[in-house]
């Protein structure tokens, strides 16, 4: 099979492809950093997650947060995190994956404790509600230039977002427009993307260099066949990078060997026609 059109263009020439301001600085920090490599930062008080975004920044695009897992959440935290998203250029993706109706996620995306709108660039939603959701949060999230990516396929064994799922999801994101939906959560470059030629960022998570997989789903590929063969954007490393053992050198350490790993994949990409 040829190579999808989008794999061999680099992300600098991408940049101009996009409207959302989100998008666009993703690929710029991309290009300037030399970097695809997103941190989830999966630990569950902020102090440590502050200290693991210092050991990463340099080496990520992209910092991925659960802000409901941190057990002592302020608004103090999240504007930490949004001054070294500043000091360290990198975007801030709030993995919230909401699956509501419109209404209800407007809510859950600008109110509560975590008033996610406030300092997430970027958040995901399941397509399983309909397209309301995508209406429910651009209402919040747009005027403010934040962006959204849709579920596509998840990485987890037997996940149910396959074939007709997936394909829908594209449709709902297509038929949204790109001024917030920018992208897709998924495994590989979604094929049917050929045919709108647009430019869909995909994320993908579920990348390790060590393990295989955990004990309950998750799967993991290399950098090498997540963007090299699968053709996504951006590596998103959990457990990977942040549990690595030998403390925060070796946290450090780890984050600039995925990215090199990353970039690597990405360099030798551009050389296939
Ligand atoms: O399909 C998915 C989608 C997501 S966003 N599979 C995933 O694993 N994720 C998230 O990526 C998950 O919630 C976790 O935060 C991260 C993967 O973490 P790791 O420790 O397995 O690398």
């Amino acid at each position: 099979m040829s190579p999808h059109p989008t794999t061999l263009l680099p992300y600098s020439e991408r940049i101009q492809l996009h409207t959302n301001p989100t998008a666009k600085r993703i690929l710029e920090i991309m290009d300037r950093k030399k970097t695809n490599l997103a941190v989830s930062v999966d630990v569950t008080t902020a102090e440590e997650a502050l200290e693991v975004v210092r050991r990463v920044g340099e080496s990520v695009c992209m910092v991925k947060t659960h802000c409901d897992i941190i057990e002592d959440f302020t608004l103090a935290f999240s504007e930490e995190l949004v001054k070294l998203s500043k000091e360290l250029d990198f975007v801030i993706f709030e993995d919230r994956k909401f699956a509501d109706i419109g209404n209800t996620v407007s809510l859950q995306y600008s109110s509560g404790v975590h008033k996610i709108s406030s300092w997430a660039d970027l958040t995901n939603a399941h397509s399983v509600p309909g397209p309301g959701i995508i209406k429910g949060l651009s209402t919040v999230g747009q005027p403010l230039g934040r962006a959204l990516i849709l579920l596509a396929e998840m990485s987890s064994s037997g996940s149910l977002a396959v074939d007709g799922y997936t394909k829908q999801t594209f449709q709902m994101a297509k038929d949204a427009g790109r001024e917030f939906v920018v992208g897709f959560i998924a495994q590989s470059r979604i094929d049917t993307d050929i045919s709108d030629g647009e430019d869909w960022l995909i994320l993908s998570p579920g990348v390790g260099l060590a393990a295989k997989g955990d004990s309950l789903g998750q799967q993991y590929r290399t950098p090498k066949e997540v963007v090299g063969d699968a053709g996504a954007d951006v590596i998103i490393v959990g457990r990977g990078i942040y549990g690595i053992k030998g403390g925060e050198q070796a946290v450090k350490d780890e984050a600039e060997r995925y990215r090199k790993e990353g970039w690597k994949a990405y360099e030798e990409r551009l050389q296939r026609q």
